[in-house]
């Protein structure tokens, strides 16, 4: 109602342009449609893109994870056959350790054993030596007693034999030669042997007479000693002592040990201290037959060896 007009009612205008309209809703629509359509199918595309790209992602995923569990299993077989070659190798340290024990023990047997081998090596060896000596001081003694024995047949024979070698003097069988100057027991002992004699052995009051007579009463080194067992004197030539001139209360080992005898000046005969220096001594050796094809006696170079160097 207006308020201009009042009591006029103006129908209202009519609608104009309805027949245009129809056409533009039906163009509205069919683009609507269409609009919708498109996004629809940009939608589905999309869905498509995606699905497609998930099971891409899918695929390798599960490619990733065969990957990584056959990594797994390699790992793992790895792991135990690590696990049984250290078993392996801890047995064979095991082992080893047992077998250097037994060797350990073995070598210290074989050491022991090596020990008493060479403990049996050195007695046989002085055993032999010994017994070399032995043999060679009885083969000494043998052959002099041959030398004797070819004398005395000789003699009975009406052959001379008293023999001597220039400075050497003869009584009975034997030469004798008497040194002057200062030597202990052992010197005198060498130089007879250098000049193929030894110290004299004297086995009769005869013989003894006969070196009083040439010693101007000196006292002289002569071939007695107890070197080997104290008390029991020994000859030179090997025999033991059966004549003998002691001076009464000798031997008496008197002081630090007396193991060698001299003759003193009065003939009588004392058992001294070896190193002492006597100014005379005497050699000995047996005299040689006329007809020179006789066994060669050969006296003892330097005797058996005494048990120290006194
Ligand atoms: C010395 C020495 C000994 C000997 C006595 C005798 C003092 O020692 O020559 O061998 O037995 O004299 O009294
Ligand atoms: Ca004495």
């Amino acid at each position: 109602m207006s308020s201009e007009n009042p009591g006029y009612w103006e129908p209202p205008p009519k609608r104009c342009c309805c027949a245009r309209r129809g056409p533009q809703l039906v163009l509205v629509g069919l683009l609507s449609t269409a609009m919708w359509a498109g996004m629809l199918t940009l939608l589905l595309l999309w869905h498509w893109e995606t699905e497609k790209n998930l099971k891409q992602l899918g695929d390798t995923a599960i490619q990733n994870v065969s990957h990584v569990s056959k990594d797994l299993q390699r790992y793992q077989s790895n792991q135990l056959a690590q696990k049984s070659q250290d078993s392996e190798l801890s047995q064979n340290l095991n082992r080893l350790q047992e077998n250097f024990i037994n060797v350990k023990s073995q070598n210290s047997e074989f050491s022991q054993s090596l020990n008493s081998l060479q403990e049996d090596l050195i007695n046989i060896r002085s055993q032999g030596l010994n017994e070399k000596r032995t043999a060679s001081d009885s083969l000494e003694k043998l052959q002099e007693e041959v030398a004797k024995l070819w004398m005395e047949m000789l003699i009975s024979k009406g052959v001379a034999c008293s023999t001597c070698p220039e400075n050497w003097l003869n009584f009975q069988q034997k030469c004798y030669y008497f040194g002057k100057g200062s030597k202990q027991w052992i010197q005198a002992r060498f130089t007879c042997s250098d000049l193929e004699g030894r110290l004299v052995s004297i086995h009769s009051q005869e013989e003894q007479d006969f070196l009083m007579r040439h010693t101007n009463k000196q006292d002289s080194w002569i071939g007695l000693r107890d070197l080997d067992v104290e008390g029991e004197f020994v000859w030179m030539d090997g025999s033991p002592v059966g004549y003998s001139n002691w001076n009464p209360g000798e031997p008496n080992n008197a002081g630090q040990g007396e193991d060698c005898v001299m003759m003193r000046g009065s003939g009588q005969w004392n058992d001294a201290y070896c190193r002492s220096y006597l100014d005379a001594w005497v050699c000995e050796q047996l005299a040689t037959c006329e007809e020179a094809s006789a066994p060669v006696a050969s006296v003892s170079p330097t005797g058996p060896t005494p048990k120290n160097g006194s």
